[in-house]
């Protein structure tokens, strides 16, 4: 009897001692099972990394040390030796795109991606065990993991035009995103207020357009005061980042907005707006700020900036925006309504759709899809093969999947983290004040409103910085994406059935805050009323 019950108490305690050793993954995988004993990282460990991984070996070698101290000796190689960390990539494996099963035993650590990404995302998994505060350094707890993305798009946008973020700020925030299994970078580098893309053949682009304040042709905006304040991404930066983020598993999406929010191109070369005064505010403000429709040589400017452009980034798409179009414009300019009266268009929406048909058959020249904000849908058709970026509201993601397109879904209302997260805070508050329980509260495919292929349409989710008010301090980048990207992570990858706020929350302030402020993060802390 007293031997059963010390059995009994042993049994428990081996229990408690394994719940109370929380792991704190963000996001949440799909399945995770604990077992007694931990690996011990010898101080010369091996990593072997799959050719097929090969690009993020050097990555996988300094995140490793960055999280556990330990510089390991890489090696290239396809198999798994005792004692030894093994990232492996197998094609075949039973496990949906970018999935990975994550193994930790006493022979040591196989990770077993679909993909290179795969790979990548165990390896997070690995990053994020061995920094949860209940886990000692260099003794990883045995377990078995098996995990793969609710989405295959997972993104963030940060906009570079209203603020100039140089290059190191860029890549920063891609290794945060890494950090995340975020895998999509939208890259918003034109837009009103500076051109930020070196481009050869239009160089007053960024010569004259990446600039405001006194001497430039831009007026100060958004923080500049009366200083002169700028900046751009050389091809070469742009290359770079490209790379950088390719080895983190992160693709790059360019945004090119056209036609409206384009002040830095018409005050860099005026001929390509409108021939009339173009005094018609934008919802910014902004005078002359469109691109004008009916002036045949600007569709060779395009596509020479959309050469130049899918050059530089090899992803499939490239973003040509849409949004809050300065339409009435065309309304007054001679050679629009000679393009309207020839086509036999009754509304603007048509030029705008006419502007976008001739878009998009150059993208097409170069081999890419576009992407675009939801109001490229109005006016008339486009290509089938057309990304929608749904931002204006949930309603508008729901008729582009009704519609037939793919759709990204980025409500401002949720995902916008230029938001204020408190009324007592900074931020824009047009869609809402957004703290991290809103975010984390969005759901992707809302209702039964969706047939089940309608549903299959809702390709993944994104959140988006704008920047009009980070201009000081300059972490104020960082206070505003997290932990709202934290949570926007986990809605991009969990299942809908394992989102649970207080589950979230607790793992974000045992272990993941901790995370954050180690990567350098200057995040947005909890206020008590949280949860
Ligand atoms: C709307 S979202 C915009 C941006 C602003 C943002 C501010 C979108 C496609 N256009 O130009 O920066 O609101 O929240």
């Amino acid at each position: 009897m007293k031997k059963s019950i010390l059995l009994i108490a042993i049994f428990l305690s081996s229990l408690s001692c394994l719940q109370a050793q929380k792991l704190d993954i963000i996001p949440k995988p799909v399945k995770v099972e604990q077992k007694e004993g931990a690996f011990i990282i010898p101080s010369s460990v091996q990593i072997i990394v799959d050719k097929k991984a090969e690009k993020s070996a050097d990555y996988i070698k300094t995140s490793f040390s960055k999280y556990t101290g330990i510089i390991p000796v890489v090696s290239i190689g396809n198999k798994h030796k005792k004692n030894t960390i093994a990232f492996l990539v197998d094609e075949k494996m039973n496990l949906p795109n970018d999935g990975y099963k994550l193994t930790i035993n006493k022979k040591g650590i196989l990770i077993k991606g679909k993909s290179s990404n795969g790979v990548l995302n165990g390896l997070q998994t690995l990053l994020q065990i061995s920094s949860a505060k209940d886990v000692k350094k260099g003794s990883i707890p045995f377990a078995k993991i098996e995990d793969y993305p609710r989405f295959e798009w997972r993104g963030m946008m940060l906009d570079c035009s209203r603020q100039f973020f140089d290059k190191q700020t860029v890549l920063n925030y891609i290794d945060w995103l890494a950090a995340h299994k975020m895998n999509i970078f939208h890259w918003h580098l034109t837009d009103d207020n500076g051109w930020r893309a070196e481009i050869k053949s239009m160089p007053d682009l960024t010569l004259k357009g990446a600039w405001r304040g006194p001497g430039e042709v831009l007026l100060p905006s958004y923080g500049s005061g009366d200083k002169r304040y700028g900046g751009f991404y050389t091809q070469a930066d742009m290359k770079e980042v490209v790379a950088y983020a390719s080895a983190r598993g992160i693709s790059v999406m360019p945004e090119i907005e056209i036609p409206g929010h384009s002040r830095a191109v018409t005050a860099s070369y005026p001929e390509i707006g409108c021939a009339i005064s173009q005094e018609l505010k934008s919802v910014q403000g902004e005078v002359k700020n469109v691109w004008c429709v009916g002036r045949e040589e600007n569709y060779q400017i395009l596509d020479s900036i959309i050469r130049e452009f899918s050059e530089m980034f090899p992803f499939e798409y490239i973003h040509i925006a849409g949004d809050e179009v300065n339409r009435a414009n065309w309304e007054h300019c001679p050679k629009c309504q000679a393009l309207m009266a020839k086509e036999g268009f009754t509304d603007s929406f048509q030029l705008q759709n006419y502007f976008f048909k001739r878009v998009q058959t150059i993208v097409d020249k170069y081999h890419k899809k576009t992407d675009g904000w939801n109001e490229i849908l109005k006016g008339g058709e486009i290509k089938p093969n057309t990304l929608i970026s749904a931002w204006q509201g949930i309603s508008y993601g729901i008729e582009s999947a009704k519609k037939g397109y793919e759709t990204i879904m980025m409500p401002g209302q949720y995902l916008y983290f230029d938001m204020a997260q408190s009324e007592n805070e900074r931020g824009h508050r047009w869609a809402a004040i957004t703290d991290t329980k809103r975010a984390y509260s969005f759901e992707p495919i809302p209702n039964d409103d969706l047939t089940p292929e309608q549903q299959k349409l809702i390709k993944g989710v994104q959140g988006a910085l704008w920047s009009e008010y980070l201009d000081r301090p300059t972490r104020f980048v960082e206070y505003q994406s997290y932990p709202r990207i934290s949570a926007l992570s986990e809605i991009g990858w969990s299942k809908k059935e394992d989102k649970n706020w207080e589950d979230f929350y607790g793992r974000l302030t045992h272990s993941h805050l901790q995370r954050l402020a180690n990567m350098g993060i200057a995040f947005r802390d909890f206020p008590p009323t949280a949860i």
